[in-house]
């Protein structure tokens, strides 16, 4: 995508299925975004180069996703001074506990900000990514307000029968 607003990084292919669940909604609210793999650990100085470009070339924000010793959300929040969104692949051999806390634990100074783990915090990555594009984006902060109108017309609608 030309001139993406929003990248989406990710440690492994092994990590798309989760990832995809944020690429759905951005294609959905039409936002521009470009997806990526990069390893913290296997290509540590693409990661590097990629993450120090993001500001140069008008991204907004940055989301990673990656599992077990999940460094990358964390090695993009040392090299740019863009929000950093982390997303914890869930594993199998942890549930994703391994992920969530090696992406959530950054040292002061060097926020990311992490969502739940696996596909349910990839949709909020998404949703926390767009609030912060739509300070300064009104026509998708108007999306955002429908969308949220729509979520509670939903909810409102449920009739239980006991
Ligand atoms: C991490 O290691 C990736 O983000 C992935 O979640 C995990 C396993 O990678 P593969 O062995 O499937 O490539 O770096």
């Amino acid at each position: 995508m030309k001139n993406p607003k929003v990248i989406l990084v990710m440690g492994s292919e092994s990590d798309w299925p989760t990832v995809k669940e944020t690429a759905k909604i951005f294609k959905d609210f039409k936002v521009a975004f470009e997806v990526k793999v990069l390893s913290a650990h296997r290509t540590p100085k693409e990661t590097a180069e990629y993450a120090e470009k993001l500001e140069g070339r008008g991204v907004k924000v940055a989301i990673a996703a990656a599992g077990g010793a999940a460094a990358l959300a964390g090695v993009v929040a040392g090299h740019t001074n863009l929000p950093v969104i982390g997303i914890p692949i869930e594993t199998s051999s942890l549930n994703g506990m391994d992920s969530l806390l090696s992406t959530v634990q950054m040292p002061p100074g060097v926020p990311v900000g992490t969502v739940a783990i696996g596909k349910m915090g990839a949709k909020n990555a998404a949703y926390l990514a767009m609030k912060i594009l739509a300070l300064s984006d009104k026509a998708l902060l108007t999306k955002l307000k429908i969308f949220k109108k729509r979520q509670a017309d939903k909810i409102r609608k449920i009739k239980i029968i006991p």
